[in-house]
């Protein structure tokens, strides 16, 4: 299989083009993706040598570009997007921009070139927020809270239109919150644990009690892997952790792993438009044999661990070195 990987340097997507080429042989992948604050590199060093991976620096938006690049690939699984929620609160047309058009331009690569697989790669947040006891499933309505959820949201009815009318071999992945090595620290986990190990204080939104269903990031991508291979077209799976906590339980959770202080847990200010709670079932892509097998514990730890020993990592992010650094190299 020859697989079109964009957005690969970011957190999930690295993790995805590392899983498939420690898993098959023979497997080529291209991954494309513009290096905005969230790429980074070093996340590749391990495939930067395999003759099978191949990068490419560029926009999903540039369609000439792009469509000379994926020729000779089959498959596009699109990662590429910008993905965090309070961004998107600040500055969203790069979110309708990336989100939404970079998606259309590679649809519409897939239609013309006859590709023989579009995944999009989306999210729980979609539905929006669930109430006590509900919980979405692939055929709930999309109602999303935020320009970051609406942007891709509508991303998944333009991926779905092109199922319908072209008939373009499609599958749409919606996962809950992922978590692990190599997360940007903005996201909450990466950004607590990063904050703990220095004493600093960690930033908890509202009351605490806001809800989210944390998945390993190695459980998302074996389970695109599993969309990839058995996915029926034209069909929409979700990923579920199984592993629903309030915010509360886990910045304690984070600050017990490091031995450190609750007094470092800071409530402020609620984010705008905070879903309460995001709650998806994942009986379908169960019955493709697929099922969620690090516990959050075991994550947590391995995670905790992770960004203990890789200082050199995100250090450099948040002291606003790494943007001069690939400012310098990649630009
Ligand atoms: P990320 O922000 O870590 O990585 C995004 C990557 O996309 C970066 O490498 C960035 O450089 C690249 N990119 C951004 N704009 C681009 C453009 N115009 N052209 C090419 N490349 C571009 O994001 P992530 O957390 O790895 O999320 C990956 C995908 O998974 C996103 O589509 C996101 O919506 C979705 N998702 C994420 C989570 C989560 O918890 N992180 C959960 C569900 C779904
Ligand atoms: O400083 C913080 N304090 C805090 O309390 C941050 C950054 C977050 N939070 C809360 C808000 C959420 O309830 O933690 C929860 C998780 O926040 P984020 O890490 O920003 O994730 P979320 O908004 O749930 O969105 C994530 O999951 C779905 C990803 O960023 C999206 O890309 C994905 O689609």
């Amino acid at each position: 299989m020859n697989i079109v990987v964009t957005g690969g340097a970011g957190f999930i997507g690295s993790h995805f083009i590392k899983h498939i080429l420690r898993k098959y042989s023979g497997y080529k992948i291209l991954n494309i993706d513009k290096l905005t604050y969230a790429g980074n590199p070093e996340n590749l060093e391990e495939a930067e040598d395999n003759p099978d991976y191949t990068f490419v620096k560029e926009d999903i938006c540039s369609k000439r570009i792009i469509e000379k690049v994926v020729e000779g690939y089959d498959v596009i699984v699109n990662f590429a997007a910008e993905s965090h929620v309070d961004r998107s609160i600040e500055e969203p047309e790069v979110f309708l921009k990336t989100d939404v058009m970079g998606t259309f331009n590679l649809l519409e690569i897939c239609r013309t070139a006859g590709f023989k697989k579009y995944i999009q790669i989306s999210t729980d947040e979609t539905y929006g927020s669930a109430g006590g006891g509900e919980t979405f499933s692939e055929e709930s309505p999309l109602n999303p809270s935020n320009p970051y959820s609406a942007s891709k949201a509508a991303a998944d009815l333009l991926v779905l239109s092109y199922s319908k009318t072209y008939k373009l071999p499609v599958n749409i992945a919606r996962s809950t919150n992922n978590y692990g090595p190599n997360q940007y620290p903005e996201k909450f986990i990466p950004l607590f644990v990063t904050n703990a190990i220095e004493d600093k204080p960690l930033p908890l939104y509202g009351d605490g009690k806001n809800v989210r269903d944390w998945l390993f990031v190695e459980d998302n991508c074996r389970g695109i892997d599993v969309i990839l291979h058995k996915g029926i077209d034209g069909e929409i799976y979700n990923i579920a952790g199984e592993n629903e906590r309030e915010n509360i339980f886990i910045a304690k959770k984070i600050i017990e792993c490091l031995d450190k202080s609750e007094q470092l847990i800071k409530p402020v200010k609620d984010r705008p438009g905070h879903d309460r709670r995001y709650s998806i079932s994942c009986g379908k892509i169960k019955g493709l044999g697929w099922k969620p097998e690090v516990s959050l514990e075991d994550g947590l730890r391995l995670t905790v661990d992770w960004y203990k020993t890789h200082p050199q990592w995100w250090k450099k992010i948040k002291s606003g070195e790494f943007l001069e650094y690939y400012k310098k190299h990649y630009k």
